[in-house]
């Protein structure tokens, strides 16, 4: 298994950087952050590559664009190319067919779902463009990464315009059951994209399971070799492959930066400020499959229930502002801030308001400090392909308890050590709630060193090195991280 001498080509709807037009209308860029950005770009560094991806600019000329990225190369180290997208590109490719088809498809929210002919005309086209951007910088033996639901039909057209190479596929958000992905009017074509791949990457076992239902269901009967992280399709045209590769973090970094002097600094004014009190916390993207409201739902059932807890827990929500120019994402919003007032309103008395409610992003420092100051993570998605802020908070705080929903990617991985609940229950999730609050300090030590060895040891960088591992083995019994397999799985 040779992979050294492939260049690693990736490829994903927004690149790894922000480019901005500051005040006096010049174009800045600065490098971005994230999981991905960190793992992908030590290896980028070291075989050579390229990362190809929309600016996130409408308006401006894709040539200063492309001269400001080039720019950047040195410091980076490795070469980021841009597609231009036009404001109906964004429209019905970016807001319509990526976010209002397949992202509420694909967390199973049917009523989310806008099933409309233009969306994927130009979900088409824009494939198409970037298939055809590609085209132009690809050289022989480049290993393709193309991320998620945005560019699952690129697959297509780059064979169409004969690019032969590796390509492999991860899908971020979860594979829906076979039910709820028969609506979709492109169920087929979308499918078809998929086995082209010579490997598609999913979150969890729940996915690839239901994305072979579907083959089964609405293509044919393919053989599958293997049980193990990794199967074998066989077709009778073709074989390719299906991962479960469960995404994570750069633990090290989340554990050293979190223990860091800003972050302490940080850690001891908020201490002093809840002192009195135990610290809950919620930290997502406005998105409705993240189950704020529940969660809201569930805490003020909590305080119902317990009366203890008056006064003694404070539940922090931070939200990242997202796609508010969907009418769902608006309207999620109103819910959330109506529900927080009801219950502020309902429950505080002076010198305690039951919730802390921020809607913006905050800095990384400050969102370390948020999870060493929580004694309990409460993270309930209704669906979620992994959801990294379990993660987060696991490698920032040796002391915490994690409430997990069981419809999060990550619960596959993290169960043993999480309490896990159903975000639709909130009775079970109060109860949650309070088991928390009272847990022994001997459980709590006990559950959170099995969250962050698993962790630890499943970590961003062995998620990269086993995605390509399982490319470029010729064999399955290749791969020397299938033994590890068991933990992951979903019981
Ligand atoms: P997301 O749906 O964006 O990702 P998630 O995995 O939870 O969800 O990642 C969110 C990230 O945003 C985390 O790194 C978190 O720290 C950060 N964040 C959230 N709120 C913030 C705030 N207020 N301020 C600053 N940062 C904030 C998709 C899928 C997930 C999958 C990831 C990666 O939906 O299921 O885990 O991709 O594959």
């Amino acid at each position: 298994m040779n992979m050294k001498r492939h260049r690693l080509i990736i490829v994903s709807n927004r690149l790894p950087v922000v480019v901005n037009k500051n005040i006096s209308g010049s174009l800045e860029v600065k490098p971005g952050s994230g999981g991905l950005v960190t793992a992908l770009a030590p290896v980028l560094r070291n075989r050579g590559g390229v990362w190809l991806g929309w600016s996130g600019l409408t308006t401006e000329n894709p040539r200063k664009i492309g001269n400001l990225l080039s720019s950047l190369d040195d410091r980076i180290g490795y070469s980021l190319e841009s597609v231009t997208l036009d404001e109906n590109e964004i429209e019905n490719y970016y807001k319509g067919f990526s976010n209002e088809t397949l992202w509420p498809l694909f967390h199973d929210l049917i009523d989310h779902c806008k099933f409309k002919p233009e969306y994927w005309k130009t979900y088409q086209s824009v494939n198409m463009k970037f298939a055809q951007s590609l085209k132009k910088i690809i050289k022989k033996d480049d290993f393709i990464w193309i991320h998620d639901y945005h560019l699952i039909s690129m697959i297509r057209f780059l064979r169409e315009l004969g690019v032969n190479n590796k390509i492999g596929f991860f899908l971020h958000i979860p594979f829906p059951p076979t039910d709820i992905y028969t609506r979709l009017p492109w169920r087929v074509d979308i499918l078809g994209d998929l086995l082209q791949y010579d490997l598609v990457g999913f979150q969890s076992a729940r996915d690839r399971r239901n994305f072979t239902s579907s083959v089964r269901t609405l293509i044919d009967k393919p053989k599958i070799e293997g049980k193990g992280q990794v199967i074998n399709i066989v077709r009778k045209t073709r074989t390719m492959r299906a991962g479960v590769f469960p995404i994570s973090i750069d633990y090290k970094e989340f554990d050293d930066s979190a223990s860091s002097k800003p972050v302490t600094h940080k850690v001891v004014t908020k201490e002093k400020y809840f002192e009195e009190q135990k610290v809950i916390l919620g930290v997502d993207r406005l998105d409705y499959t993240k189950g704020i409201p529940e969660r809201l739902e569930a805490f003020r059932e909590a305080l119902r229930r317990y009366p203890v807890l008056l006064g003694k827990l404070s539940l922090i929500q931070i939200l990242v502002p997202s796609r508010r120019d969907i009418p769902h994402y608006e309207n999620l919003k109103i819910k959330i801030e109506r529900l927080v007032s009801e219950i502020n309103g309902e429950f505080s008395h002076s010198g305690w308001t039951p919730i802390e409610y921020h809607f913006r992003a905050v800095s990384r420092d400050a969102l370390l400090s948020y999870y060493r100051i929580a004694e309990i993570a409460i993270v309930t998605p209704l669906k979620d392909g992994m959801n990294l802020v379990a993660k987060e908070y696991c490698a920032s705080n040796p002391e915490g308890i994690l409430i997990l929903s069981e419809f999060a990617g990550a619960a596959a991985q993290l169960k043993s050590g999480a309490l896990l609940v159903n975000p639709h229950d909130s009775v079970a999730c109060a109860e949650a709630i309070q088991r928390a609050v009272h847990m022994p300090e001997s459980e709590r030590k006990v559950r959170m060193k099995k969250l962050r060895k698993n962790v630890h040891r499943y970590d961003i960088y062995w998620w990269v090195e086993n995605f390509l591992d399982a490319a470029f083995a010729s064999k399955l019994s290749e791969f020397s991280l299938i033994a590890d397999y068991t933990p992951l799985a979903e019981g």
